[in-house]
């Protein structure tokens, strides 16, 4: 079938807009037709170049929500008409990875979705006889897509495709690390750097939990107020401080019991790191660094008790927690709405991604 869909053809260059063709699903895999994505910075972050694994020509996009429309053999857990969100972290729960419980990263297809394929190593998508690649299993930014049964969550149907969507990265990863990866309790002191589409879900699972003090740092002004809707208690503009890292301990009487680095900025990952508590204080890096970047920090930082750790997809298990994460919006526990600040159609998703260069937008949402 033909699809309509955005092509990033080379690094650094704007997205452009074709049809282009599209085989049906083979064994395991499933068509889906995509309502609505979201633009990542993680989008912005492959397409600009810095990440080791991008190749091109691709079709990005990993934020999005849709309906099946069809099914290969040997899929049994969905059907056509199931309202779904593509998983870039799939479950397959039967590797290595699933079974241990203790993490998130299935690894069932990991290898090949690394390098823009299908689990069997071909690509569903071409363009005049040529094959160009997936993107983190997902590929968003095409209209109807293919993907393993193991890579899509089925979410119930009231659920609105332009809001949810954003359920596929950003919501999921900031909430999650609050929830899953730190596991946040009442009263805990939580510093947030960076107010972007995952920095600001951080703070509202924060103030779910109840968290005491919630600190976000920022370079942009025209994120406080945004982040004082969804809890932030205190905003630190490092352009107005000496030291960021002094800045947070003296509002903490020592330190964050939790810090989040939602940026991807290797100097603001140690001043996340440095800026928790002294025996117990745990910093969550969430930001994607460029490629040959390196964190670095003294080791007595961790001898005396803090705690560096990551977290993809916010710790979640795609098919099991992204539909209770879809409930709780549904229920009104999460703020989705204002974070969408910006929609377009797909023949205009390059202003998606200027608005977010330009720090204007929170999360543009590209409607099918
Ligand atoms: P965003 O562009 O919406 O937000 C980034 C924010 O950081 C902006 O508000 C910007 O003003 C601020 N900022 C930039 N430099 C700063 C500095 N030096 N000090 C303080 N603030 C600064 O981006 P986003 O969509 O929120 O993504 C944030 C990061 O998280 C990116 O690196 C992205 O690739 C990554 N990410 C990781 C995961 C994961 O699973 N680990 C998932 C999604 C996104
Ligand atoms: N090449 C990577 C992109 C970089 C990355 O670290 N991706 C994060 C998710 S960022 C979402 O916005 C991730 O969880 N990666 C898990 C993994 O196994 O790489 C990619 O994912 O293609
Ligand atoms: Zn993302």
């Amino acid at each position: 079938m033909k699809t309509k869909a955005a092509i990033a053809w080379k690094a650094g260059e704007p997205l452009s807009v074709a049809e282009v063709d599209l085989e049906g699903p083979r064994a395991g895999e499933v068509l889906v037709e995509i309502k609505a994505t979201g633009i990542c910075h993680t989008d912005w972050y492959t397409l600009s170049g810095a990440d080791p694994e991008g190749i091109f020509p691709a079709i990005l996009g990993h934020e999005g929500a849709g309906v099946v429309v069809d099914v290969g053999p040997d899929v049994r857990s969905l059907k056509a008409g199931d309202h779904v969100i593509p998983l870039y972290t799939p479950e397959c729960r039967q590797c290595k990875f699933c079974l241990s419980q203790k993490t998130n990263l299935c690894q069932a297809i990991r290898s090949t979705q690394g390098r823009g394929l299908m689990p069997d190593g071909s690509s569903r998508f071409s363009l005049e006889g040529k094959p160009l690649f997936h993107y983190m299993g997902t590929s968003t930014f095409s209209n109807y897509i293919v993907v393993p049964e193991i890579a899509l969550a089925k979410i119930r149907s009231d659920a609105p495709f332009d809001k949810v969507c954003y359920i596929g990265c950003g919501v999921t990863t900031g909430v999650g690390a609050v929830l899953f990866t730190a596991k946040v309790e009442a009263g805990a002191n939580v510093a947030v750097f960076g107010l972007g589409g995952i920095g600001l879900n951080v703070i509202q699972a924060a103030r779910m939990v109840g968290a005491d003090k919630i600190i976000g740092i920022d370079i942009n002004p025209a994120r406080e107020e945004m982040a004082r809707k969804f809890g932030m208690t205190h905003f630190i503009n490092p352009k107005e401080v000496d030291n960021v890292v002094d800045a947070v301990i003296q509002l903490t009487d020592g330190g964050a019991d939790y810090s989040f680095e939602c940026i991807g900025n290797t100097t603001t990952m140690r001043q996340a790191l440095e800026c928790c508590h002294k025996g117990w204080g745990q910093s969550v890096i969430i930001g994607v660094a460029a490629a040959g970047q390196e964190i670095s920090t003294r080791p007595f930082q961790l001898v005396t008790g803090r705690v560096w750790k990551g977290s993809a997809f916010g710790g979640a298990r795609g098919r099991t927690d992204v539909p209770k994460i879809v409930d709780w919006y549904m229920e009104g526990k999460l703020n989705i709405d204002d974070l969408i600040t910006h929609t377009l159609p797909l023949d205009r998703i390059n202003e998606g991604f200027d608005l977010m260069k330009r720090g204007e937008s929170i999360r543009s949402v590209v409607l099918y």
